[in-house]
């Protein structure tokens, strides 16, 4: 059996080439000996719904490059972030992955694990939670991606400035999981390891809940030193992305 792999918050865009390449070189060397690949949300830095692959040629090429995946025998599999919450069926048929709800429990090597993005965890952030209830809801999604491109580009804009001005504002703590969640989720879901992104807080964190020992494994960006979590051997490992 091949390693199963775990990515978040790669956050591609094209004012971050460095980014890209390296995400193109873990497709062809890691992903493609890979058994499956998970991609837990973030992929891009903003999706605004799936004619972006008719107006952005890296989304186009990104798309191009995850569907060579799957006839060389790798799963994979999308869940949605905060910032590609719009990624629809035309971008998971053209790439050759399948959507994942958040959350998702999945079975690897006779282990179970329940797989996030990781903002729901992030429920002290009120605003957020607001936020993320309103562009969830599908009758939004749905009068949304009726508007023209260029106009859905200028609204992403100022809901990102706002975005960028109201954290500066916020407490650290705020912006992570609050841990009476983490609990309730461990909890709901049998106590099982988790892994998750968003926080941009790469860490391995043990909680014990009710008696048991529940791993939380949160992934890091691809901002700096990127790296992916490997489920390889038993173990979960971090790896750094590949160089140049
Ligand atoms: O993304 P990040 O890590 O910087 O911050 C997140 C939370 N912010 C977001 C917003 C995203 O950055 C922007 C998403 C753009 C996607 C656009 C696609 C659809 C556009 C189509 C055109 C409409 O998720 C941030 C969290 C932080 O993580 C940590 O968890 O704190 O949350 C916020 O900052 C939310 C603010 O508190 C509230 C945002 C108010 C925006 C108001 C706009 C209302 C109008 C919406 C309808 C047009
Ligand atoms: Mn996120």
């Amino acid at each position: 059996m091949g390693d199963t792999l775990f990515i978040s918050d790669l956050h591609l865009h094209h004012t971050r080439p460095e980014t890209s390449a390296a995400f193109f070189r873990f497709i062809k060397q890691q992903a493609r000996q890979a058994e499956a690949l998970y991609i837990l949300g973030d992929l891009f830095e903003v999706w605004l719904g799936d004619d972006q692959l008719d107006h952005d040629p890296l989304s186009q090429q990104v798309c191009q490059s995850i569907a060579t995946l799957a006839p060389a025998g790798v799963a994979v599999f999308f869940m949605h972030g905060n910032r590609d919450f719009l990624i629809g069926n035309r971008f998971a048929d053209s790439a050759k992955v399948t959507l994942l709800q958040d959350p998702t429990t999945i079975t690897v090597k006779n282990k179970n694990y329940l797989l996030l993005h990781g903002d729901t965890l992030c429920t002290d952030d009120v605003a957020y939670q607001q936020f993320r209830a309103l562009t969830r809801d599908p009758a939004w999604q749905q009068a949304t991606l009726a508007k023209a491109y260029a106009e859905r580009v200028a609204l992403a804009q100022m809901i990102r400035a706002r975005s960028d001005s109201e954290k500066a504002t916020k407490a650290e703590d705020i912006m992570d999981v609050s841990p009476d969640t983490v609990a309730a989720v461990l909890r709901q879901h049998g106590y099982i390891d988790m892994i998750h992104g968003h926080t941009h807080r790469p860490a391995r964190h043990s909680h014990f809940i009710d008696g048991h020992e529940c791993i939380r494994h949160v992934l890091a960006d691809w901002h700096d030193e990127a790296q992916f979590l490997g489920l390889t051997d038993m173990a979960l490992a971090t790896c750094k992305r590949p160089p140049q």
